[in-house]
């Protein structure tokens, strides 16, 4: 119980001074700075970011061939102008395209604000896709619509958190939350030189407004910054912050892509970050039915097959090659749709019982 009532402290602690407070829906007795309003700055940042799609093109011709591509090789140019500044045609059309043809316009209501965003899909990736609630492996550039200068980038590939847990570990931007999961990483890997060459990854491009990025706070240099980030992404890993065996994107429970507003004890904790669900004294954790499975060769099998209420808790290499897999499956013990961890009046102890 001590070790709960300093996390609670520390969420509360944290939640006041990171960015992401904004998620939270209960007001806090802090006074915040004035900032602009949301739906007023969106609809200025949609005028700029419209601008800005419809006098820029990039070099689509380069991807026409098969073949492995970097976020890198993602050419951005304005339309030439007269000597009255009036944008002229297309240059190249056979190897250029205007980026308000190539997007994707994506819309998202956020903090009560309607928000268009804008997608380049360049390789949608053969691998599998993260959750916006995942670990990222990605390579990335960021840069600002307004001047065009790069704040942020990434040649060799780093892990990014898209969804912090309120305290020591931050997130990543609500764009990233949103454009990441609609892309899927690389289906294969291999190491030369003791780096790796991964292929088949997604590539592309967003273009967001200042309101799905960092808002008011001034991390690119400026305030109410529309930004615009290419990105490949490689690989990712299922996250899960309070490690009670429920990964992250399985405690939202009402599956409104914001964990915050899941709480099912009412005690302050998000399920998200919250060790015991249903505040019955039976840790989450014991209140799921763990398996392990006998080990198998990577090599020649791809492992047991997954229930859709089972998650995979630990992935262990053998000394012989071998893959040792132990998962934790959702009860129901009582059979009234709502899971043993998340209902108070069951408190069976799976791995007491097992023992
Ligand atoms: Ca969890
Ligand atoms: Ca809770
Ligand atoms: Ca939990
Ligand atoms: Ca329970």
């Amino acid at each position: 119980m001590k070790i709960k009532t300093l996390r609670l402290s520390l969420y509360l602690l944290t939640i006041t001074t990171l960015f992401f407070s904004c998620n939270s829906d209960d007001d806090d007795d802090t006074v915040p700075f004035v900032e602009a309003d949301r739906t007023e700055q969106q609809a200025i940042d949609k005028d700029s970011l419209l601008a800005y799609l419809s006098s820029h093109y990039y070099n689509s011709g380069f991807f026409e061939n098969e073949g492995t591509y970097s976020y890198s090789d993602v050419i951005i140019s304005e339309l030439p102008t007269d000597e009255d500044g009036n944008y002229l045609a297309l240059p190249d059309p056979e190897n250029n395209t205007l980026l308000s043809q190539a997007v994707e316009t994506r819309t998202t209501e956020y903090l009560d604000v309607n928000y268009e965003y804008y997608v380049l899909n360049i390789t949608q990736g053969e691998g599998d896709s993260p959750m916006y609630t995942d670990r990222v492996r990605v390579r990335y550039e960021g840069s600002s619509v307004s001047d065009g200068d790069i704040f942020d980038f990434r040649v060799t590939p780093i892990d990014l958190y898209l969804h912090g847990n309120g305290y020591d570990i931050d997130g990543a931007i609500r764009a990233w939350q949103l454009v990441l999961p609609t892309f899927k990483t690389a289906d294969n890997w291999d190491l030369y030189n003791g780096s790796v060459d991964y292929t088949n990854y997604g590539m592309g491009m967003m273009f967001i407004p200042s309101g799905l990025a960092y808002f008011s706070s001034s991390v690119t240099g400026s305030s109410y910054d529309n930004l615009i980030f290419k990105f490949d992404l490689l690989q990712f890993e299922v996250v899960d912050h309070d490690n009670d065996g429920i990964p992250c994107y399985a405690e939202d429970i009402d599956n409104d892509s914001d964990l915050y507003s899941d709480d099912t004890d009412d005690n302050g904790l998000p399920n998200f970050i919250d060790r015991d669900d249903d505040g019955d004294d039976v840790l989450t954790i014991d209140e799921l039915i763990p398996t392990t499975y006998e080990p198998y060769f990577p090599e020649d099998s791809d492992g047991p097959t997954l229930a859709e209420n089972e998650f995979v808790r630990s992935r262990t290499q053998n000394n012989d090659g071998s893959v040792t897999l132990k998962t934790v499956t959702i009860a129901d013990s009582n059979s009234d749709t709502i899971p043993d961890y998340l209902d108070p009046t069951i408190t069976i102890n799976y791995n007491e019982t097992n023992e």
